[in-house]
């Protein structure tokens, strides 16, 4: 039977949460220590698990199907992909990094300069932009320890929370490329592997608006739900049930993570009582 093939990343930042992923989507997987290679148990997939590093090559060359990995990958190692889903996790940035007590003037800062980096492309790109000149020193790791032991003047390396470079007497200087986790796929995917992985997008979907929304639940007089209406719209519009107590209807609806506690003011200031909020697993639009 037609399978699709994804590969994600063996062991690091993303290799979790891509698991993760297939867990939610009811797609069983197992990987035991060692293995590199699985098939799930209830869906026509196969998982490879690689470095990060080789997935846009793998998905590019169809060794894969698709992958999950970091935009500052793809962006760096340039193949033929596309970019089909954003996943929201792994966020970081790509920045240039300078010793603390230097003083920062903008980029002209870095004419002339040595900087240190895993990411030589993307680096490249951004000083030609800009029209500078400047030595690149292409390093696979360990990247913030480089001015210190006196092997460049700054660097261009991943930023997160930004304690690493602080811990290395470094400051940021300049943000070049915002990532998250994505799925990239292959350009020519036959029919039957686009529409597995069609199925597995509409399965992410729906946990990913299960993730953005809760359920919500309220006790209201009568006279306040149409007000309610208005506050909650819902995803169609709200349910209405009765209560065994005249003049008091209970509501149903759905409201956005992010609107939640300035909806629950204005509920509350309507007359809503005995609100309750439950997360939501799955949400199919
Ligand atoms: O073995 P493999 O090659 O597969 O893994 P890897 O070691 O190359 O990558 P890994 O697991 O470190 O990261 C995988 C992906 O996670 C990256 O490509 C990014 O897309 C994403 N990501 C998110 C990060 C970070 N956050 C991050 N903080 N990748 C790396 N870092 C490192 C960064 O290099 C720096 O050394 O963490 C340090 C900075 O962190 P803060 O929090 O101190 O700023
Ligand atoms: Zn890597």
């Amino acid at each position: 039977m037609n399978k699709l093939k994804i590969a994600i990343q063996k062991s690091g930042r993303l290799s979790e949460k891509s698991l993760g992923i297939l867990e939610e989507c009811g797609i069983k997987v197992s990987n035991g220590t060692g293995v590199l290679r699985t098939i799930a148990s209830n869906f026509p997939l196969e998982v490879l698990f690689l470095r990060d590093d080789d997935i846009p090559q793998y998905v590019e060359q169809q060794v894969v199907d698709i992958g999950i990995v970091g935009e500052n990958i793809v962006m760096e190692k340039k193949k033929c992909v596309d970019v089909i889903y954003r996943l929201g996790f792994g966020n970081c940035r790509l920045s240039l990094a300078i010793l603390n007590d230097d003083e920062y003037t903008g980029p002209s800062y870095f004419e002339g300069k040595k900087i240190a980096t895993s990411y030589p492309n993307l680096l490249k790109d951004y000083l030609s932009g800009k029209g500078i000149t400047a030595e690149i020193e292409e390093i696979s790791g360990s990247v913030e320890i480089a001015p210190g032991i006196g092997l460049s003047d700054a660097i261009c390396d991943i930023v997160s929370s930004g304690s690493t470079l602080l811990k290395n007497g470094l400051k940021e200087a300049e943000t070049i490329l915002t990532s998250e986790a994505v799925i990239i796929g292959n350009r020519n995917l036959p029919a039957g592997k686009r529409e597995i992985l069609e199925k597995m997008l509409f399965r992410i979907r729906a946990v990913k608006n299960a993730s953005e929304n809760k359920y919500i639940l309220l006790n209201t007089p009568d006279s306040a739900i149409g007000r309610i209406c208005e506050i909650l719209p819902g995803m169609k519009s709200p349910t209405i049930l009765p209560l065994a107590m005249k003049g008091w209807s209970s509501m149903h609806s759905v409201v956005k993570e992010d609107e939640f506690w300035e909806r629950i003011e204005l509920l509350k200031a309507a007359g809503a009582e005995g609100i309750l909020v439950i997360p939501i697993e799955k949400m199919i639009l």
